[in-house]
């Protein structure tokens, strides 16, 4: 038996902190210990495998990143990281498990598409990883596949009111896919933005010989995002299923998920770091065609508008639940370039697992989250939204020891050639300065980032099979 002891840290969970040290043996977490304890002749330091000095650091569960994209055929091309790359990037960040998106395309079996993702995945990770399921195509087949999901631990799923022609539902199959899960449990998650007036505004631009990347911004304009959440809420409403929006970005979309969630619907919502770090104006505007590195969708809001300061205080008030990426990264070189000439065949997607806790933690350090919030929307409420807690986003006897010890005088600076892991050219966050630093990443009780060192290794992560939100009754 393998034992590690983290010592004399401040550990934070999402409702208090307190000075304890962490036993590990294996792979999960025995006991938390006062530090007195020591005092009475209990000291465990001399007896234990690995020690793990942590004074002066945060110990925190490992970040949950909810959203990603791996290797995702999308676009005309395909997301630049594949699950080793991303996952080593997300270590480098700590970020200890994932959930990515199987796809079942249109005219495929969903169980087809899930197995493709397990064989994507399966060996290649170097955290834990678990699914959600796209359906790409609701018909009776993809209904009746729904009735098994739960089964194979993929406890959401999630449909398009965006991508005519290519991942999108119509409100018919929105509202069948919704009364299954209402039927089975399933979290229903939603990309909403309404696609077919988007696609419209898009070719009205285009043909004004409005190209630029800033555009995309343009057409996806908010009202095409609260209008879209509406409609979601109102058939989650008709059909009792649960209901996760994905990646918001507007802030009257933001009401109306604080609308639903005051009726005592089970309405929840997610942004990402780009909501409420960028802009329209500053990085999709950019100039030329530089804007293209921040094209993705949802696009970046209107700081004019305050979109960013609202996603801070929703995510302050709990009317937005937690943070994840939407990693979906593309290079500049050959990717992004795609849309020289027409923003509407840039690749949608910008690039950040290996960020989001650093991203998030300078919100603690900015006054506009608490560290235990910080702790909360990156980890503990991914874990109990998605069916993980007390295996994932706690550190208590019994969970995973998914651990990072967090260092809050050390310093990050983002960009090329300075803490980039992902597979990227370019880097959307270059130049963001951060006010602490990732400093020790365990996943499962190994050591994963230790002194700036990445000592991981592909096939550490397993999938996790996951169980329904429980958030729900
Ligand atoms: N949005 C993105 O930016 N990329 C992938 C898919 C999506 O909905
Ligand atoms: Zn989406
Ligand atoms: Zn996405």
């Amino acid at each position: 038996m393998a034992t590690t002891l983290i010592q004399g840290g401040t550990v934070v969970s999402a409702t208090g902190r307190g000075t304890a040290d962490v036993l590990i043996e294996n792979e999960k977490i025995v006991a938390l210990l006062a530090p007195e304890s020591r005092l009475l002749g209990e000291d465990l330091a001399g007896s234990v495998d690995t020690l793990i000095d942590a004074t002066g650091k945060y110990v925190v569960p490992g970040g949950i990143d909810a959203h990603t994209h791996m290797q995702m055929p999308f676009g005309g091309t395909e997301a630049s990281d594949t699950f080793e790359t991303g996952t080593r990037a997300a270590a480098w960040g700590g970020t200890t498990t994932i959930v990515d998106f199987a796809i079942q395309k249109h005219g495929e079996r969903v169980f087809d598409g899930l197995e493709a993702w397990h064989d994507k995945a399966n060996g290649e990770c170097a955290i834990d990883y678990g699914f959600h399921q796209i359906i790409g195509e609701v018909n009776r087949d993809s209904l009746n596949a729904m009735d098994h999901l739960m089964d194979e631990g993929v406890s959401s799923f999630k449909l398009f009111m965006a991508y005519p022609g290519v991942f999108y539902s119509d409100d018919a199959q929105i509202y069948k896919a919704m009364r299954k899960s209402a039927d089975t449990g399933l979290l229903s998650m939603i990309h909403a933005e309404n696609g077919p007036a988007i696609d419209a505004m898009v070719e009205e631009l285009l043909s004004q010989g409005k190209t630029d990347p800033y555009y995309h911004g343009v057409a996806r304009a908010w009202q095409m995002e609260e209008e879209a959440t509406h409609r979601a809420i109102m058939l989650a409403n008709l059909t009792n299923a649960p209901l996760y929006v994905v990646h918001v970005s507007a802030k009257q979309a933001v009401a109306q998920l604080a609308a639903a969630r005051d009726n005592g619907q089970n309405v929840f919502g997610e942004t990402c770091p780009q909501y409420l770090y960028l802009s329209m104006e500053d990085q999709l505007g950019a100039g030329g065609f530089e804007g293209a590195k921040w094209v993705c969708s949802t696009p970046l809001r209107s700081r004019e508008e305050h979109h960013q300061d609202h996603m801070w205080q929703a995510l302050r008030t709990n009317d937005i639940q937690m943070v994840a990426t939407d990693h979906c990264p593309f290079c500049f070189k050959g990717q992004k370039e795609m849309g020289v000439g027409d923003f509407s065949k840039i690749p949608n997607g910008i690039g950040s697992v290996e960020h989001r806790m650093d991203l998030m933690y300078q919100g603690v350090v900015n006054g506009q989250i608490s560290l235990e919030r910080w702790v909360e929307i990156t980890s503990t409420t991914p874990a109990r939204m998605f069916g993980m807690y007390g295996r994932k986003g706690v550190i208590a006897p019994g969970a995973d020891a998914d651990i990072v010890l967090y260092d809050p005088s050390g310093h990050t600076s983002i960009g090329l050639g300075k803490t980039h892991h992902m597979n990227m050219d370019h880097s959307a966050w270059e130049g963001f300065e951060i006010d602490g630093h990732v400093d020790t990443v365990l996943s499962r009780g190994r050591i994963l980032i230790n002194d700036n060192t990445y000592l991981g290794s592909k096939g550490h992560g397993r999938y996790i099979k996951r169980d329904a939100c429980q958030y729900l009754i």
